[in-house]
């Protein structure tokens, strides 16, 4: 990208920033959509909550991947393409890969394109001779995959459990759309966290460190930075709750007292105690997963979990 190009999208991500927080934050519920919680400085926090002791997710899903490689491998079976719905750094990517047989290519796709070079990078270097090809899309919207791709059959690779961050609806809609994409006989690798105890579920998402109470305040530095807001960051904190009738633990940021925010040429009124909702990460029971999979399309062939049964990786057929 130029720098005037870089410039101008950095103007459209601004507008499209305070136009999503001012329909947010008019609601009658507060909220705000969570990808904005991913700026530079939410990425690098986000990367510190994966090292955190309370957040299970990340090394529990890799924890699978290592030991149940070669069973993982033999079910995908040999000479896909792997297209990853965000590859973030590559690294669960470059372990998926390196247990396949002959796999046929790697297509990271993801909206930023500075996540995307160090995914492909990081597979160029340990794959040599596997091409890479990456696609700079919104991949919750429709996109194409690169034409030099070739007839390969796909596997659909979406770890982490960021499926958990859609509402059922969506992760249905993004489900059957990636089934179009990846296009006849293709799998699909879902990582998906399970429905566990209150307690182990909170601390997850509301760390004693309060790393993950920094990751979301950051929205309102955000705001501050970028929407020209002014949140006083110390009228707020930072709540996760497990909300048990849909299966999700909510993020929200609390109001600690009555207070008036300008944004955007307005200005938002809070209640001592009203919320932002900033993020949903849903979790899964077995069988909600089964019939969210049906819904789009697909079938389970297979699912691998660890021993403690906190995460869980599932392999989809078309
Ligand atoms: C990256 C969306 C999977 O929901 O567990 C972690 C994000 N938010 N702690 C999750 C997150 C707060 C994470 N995902």
């Amino acid at each position: 990208m130029s720098s005037a190009q870089s410039q101008d999208a950095a103007q459209q991500q601004r507008a499209a920033l305070i136009a999503d927080a001012l329909a947010g934050l008019s609601a009658p519920r507060k909220t705000l959509p969570c990808k904005w919680l991913y700026d530079a400085e939410g990425c690098r926090l986000f990367e510190e909550i994966t090292r955190l002791p309370e957040y299970y997710p990340t090394r529990t899903e890799i924890r699978i991947l290592t030991e149940q490689a070669g069973s993982i491998a033999e079910a995908v079976g040999p000479g896909r393409a792997v297209v990853e719905f965000g590859p973030g750094d590559g690294a669960k990517a470059a372990l998926l890969l390196d247990g396949l047989t002959a796999p046929a290519a790697y297509v990271p796709v993801d909206i930023a394109p500075e996540w995307l070079e160090g995914a492909a990078n990081r597979i160029a270097l340990a794959q040599p001779g596997l091409p890479v090809l990456p696609v700079v899309a919104d991949f919750t919207l429709p996109f194409a995959l690169p034409r030099r791709l070739g007839t390969a059959p796909r596997l659909g690779f979406f770890p982490g459990s960021t499926i958990g961050n859609f509402e059922p609806e969506s992760a249905i809609a993004f489900l059957r759309r990636a089934r179009g994409t990846l296009g006849a006989g293709a799998r699909m690798l879902l990582g998906a966290d399970l429905v566990k105890a209150q307690a182990v579920l909170e601390a997850a998402y509301d760390d004693a460190a309060g790393v993950t109470a920094a990751f979301d305040l950051n929205l309102l530095h955000r705001l501050n930075r970028e929407a020209g807001a002014d949140f006083d960051l110390g009228g707020f904190r930072h709540r996760a709750v497990w909300n048990a009738a849909l299966e999700r633990v909510e993020m929200h940021l609390v109001a600690e007292r009555a207070q008036a925010v300008r944004l955007g040429g307005r200005v938002i009124h809070f209640d001592a105690g009203e919320t932002i909702h900033t993020e949903s990460s849903h979790k899964y029971r077995p069988e909600r997963l089964a019939a969210l999979a049906a819904a789009a399309g697909w079938r389970i062939s297979r699912h691998w979990t660890d021993p403690e049964a906190l995460f869980s990786v599932w392999l989809l057929e078309g």
